[in-house]
């Protein structure tokens, strides 16, 4: 029980952002806070409504379950809760649920006196969520440009809209974002594996030190980003992906509405080749 002893010493009242005192508790494991109660009610609403949605639908098979968003009819109105009512309410809620887990990790980190790093990662998933179910649509003039709750059902989605442009590999903010994430991947492969050779070794190895790990990377290419680097550089790389994510789909539509691989006509017509 050492661990609880040392949380004891970090379990006290202050740090709230918003309610003061009111919900300034934990529950077993949990930090309560405002936001906790703001996430559980959004979280509950939400699953209560793709329930109720799952329950109009033709089928109880989780792969299936299909909340569609409003016809383009609708435009930018609120839809009749049967014909996309239900995906408006879950994406409020959604909406709400992830900030609310933002803000709760932001007054975590206000308790425990460290950097607000953690809810500003997080903020570029939000910002990507939004980017598809938001900024997007608001800018094509309808809520049905948003992506359908489903399992499979968003998979096609995605498959469609990728292939309304043609070819979506063309995207070229795509492909920055899919640079990202596979650099992304890289560094946290070569991360992670110079961490376990250095802290975790073999059966009567002695445990390195940082200089272990900044020679590796100076023997092997002449340079070392440094232990506290490589985490700034992860930092960077991930939420850059999401971020990028979220922009290569709100220029597809808003911005560019051919095909993505006549977008690079630009190099084709440079006067160079005149
Ligand atoms: C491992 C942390 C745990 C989280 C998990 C997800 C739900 C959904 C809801 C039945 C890394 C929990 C899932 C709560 C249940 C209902 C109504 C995170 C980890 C395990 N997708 N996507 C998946 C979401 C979008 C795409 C899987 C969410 C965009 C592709 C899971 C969102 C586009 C593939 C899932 C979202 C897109 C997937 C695994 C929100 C572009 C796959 C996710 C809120 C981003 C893969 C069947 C995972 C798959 C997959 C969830 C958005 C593309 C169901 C919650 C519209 C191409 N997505 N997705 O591990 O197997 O994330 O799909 O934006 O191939 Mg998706
Ligand atoms: C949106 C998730 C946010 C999640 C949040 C939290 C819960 C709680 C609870 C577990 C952004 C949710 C939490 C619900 C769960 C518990 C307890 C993350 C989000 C807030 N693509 N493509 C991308 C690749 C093709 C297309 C992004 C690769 C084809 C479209 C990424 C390939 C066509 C869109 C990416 C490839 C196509 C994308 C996704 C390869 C289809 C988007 C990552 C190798 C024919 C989407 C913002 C992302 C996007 C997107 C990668 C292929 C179409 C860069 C590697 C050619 C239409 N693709 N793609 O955004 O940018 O994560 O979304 O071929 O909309 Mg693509
Ligand atoms: C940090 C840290 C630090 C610490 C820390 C932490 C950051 C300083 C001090 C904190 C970190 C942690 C506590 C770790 C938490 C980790 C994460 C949140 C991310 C890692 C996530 C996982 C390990 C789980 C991810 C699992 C994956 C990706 C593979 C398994 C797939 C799924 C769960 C489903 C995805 C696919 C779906 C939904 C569609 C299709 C699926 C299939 C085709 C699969 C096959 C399906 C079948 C055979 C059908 C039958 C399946 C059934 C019945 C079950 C399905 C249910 C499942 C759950 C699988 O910095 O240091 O220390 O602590």
């Amino acid at each position: 029980m050492a661990m609880l002893s040392f949380e004891k010493k970090y379990r006290v009242r202050g740090g709230t952002l918003l309610g003061g005192d009111l919900f300034d508790f934990w529950v077993g494991p949990f930090y309560v806070g405002f936001f906790g109660v703001t996430t559980l009610f959004f979280t509950i609403i939400g699953v209560a409504m793709i329930l109720y949605g799952a329950s109009l639908g033709d089928t109880w098979n989780v792969w299936r379950i299909n909340i569609a968003p409003p016809d383009l009819k609708y435009g930018l109105g609120l839809a009749p809760l049967k014909e996309g009512g239900i995906w408006q309410i879950v994406t409020i809620c959604a909406l709400g649920a992830f900030c609310s887990w933002a803000l709760r990790q932001a007054e975590i980190c206000r308790k425990l006196g460290v950097g607000l790093h953690v809810p500003f990662a997080f903020s570029a998933a939000i910002f990507a969520y939004f980017s598809l179910v938001v900024i997007r649509p608001v800018l094509m003039g309808a809520w049905g440009h948003g992506f359908p709750y489903g399992i499979l059902s968003h998979l096609d989605w995605v498959s469609n809209t990728g292939y309304q442009y043609l070819h979506f590999h063309y995207n070229p903010m795509h492909m920055v974002a899919v640079t990202l994430f596979f650099t992304n991947c890289l560094a946290l492969a070569l991360h992670s594996a110079l961490v376990l050779s250095t802290l975790n070794p073999g059966k009567g190895e002695v445990v390195k030190a940082p200089e272990h790990e900044n020679t590796y990377f100076r023997d092997i290419i002449g340079y070392s980003i440094g232990t506290l680097g490589i985490h700034r550089l992860g930092m960077f790389l991930a939420m850059s992906a999401a971020i990028t994510s979220g922009l290569c789909i709100i220029i597809s539509g808003p911005f560019w509405s051919r095909g993505w691989p006549e977008w690079w006509g630009w190099w084709l017509n440079l006067p160079i080749w005149h």
